[in-house]
């Protein structure tokens, strides 16, 4: 009897990890999802080179707290997509905005697999999928 009450405690801490994990994926995707319809500016369902760099500006001057056109590692803990962090080129800790406008624009190029110079809602949630993952 033990045992099986021991079992049936165990398989629904299973069961209870398995979800939580699940529900952690379908935030992503949704975050994925949001974030892609922010940059996608005029609403035609695909990113341009353009509505990147627009986006990533205003995101970048929202978490430059202090106005110094230099993210640190303080702001950077603002960053929930890890964007930014990954644009840290000389791994000095900080994000220049030169780092990030190089960084966005490799962004566009790997996003867009069919090279068509849009980047889809697909392309660009098959991409952070990937990155997500490093
Ligand atoms: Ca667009
Ligand atoms: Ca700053
Ligand atoms: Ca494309």
């Amino acid at each position: 009897m033990k045992s099986l009450i021991r079992f049936v405690i165990i398989s629904s801490c299973i069961g209870l990890l398995g979800s939580v994990n699940v529900f952690a994926q379908q935030s992503d995707m949704q975050m994925m999802q949001q974030e892609f319809k922010k940059t996608d500016l005029n609403k035609d369902g695909f990113v341009t080179s353009k509505e990147m760099q627009a986006y990533e500006e205003k995101k970048f001057n929202e978490l430059d707290k202090d106005k110094d056109g230099v993210l640190n590692a303080e702001e950077l803990k603002a960053d929930k997509t890890g964007m930014f962090k990954k644009a840290d080129a000389n791994k000095d800790g900080k994000v220049t905005k030169q780092e990030a406008v190089s960084q966005f624009k490799q962004y566009f190029q790997d996003m867009d697999a069919n090279k068509d110079n849009k980047v889809s809602e697909a392309e660009y949630t098959d991409y952070w999928k990937i990155i997500m993952k490093f």
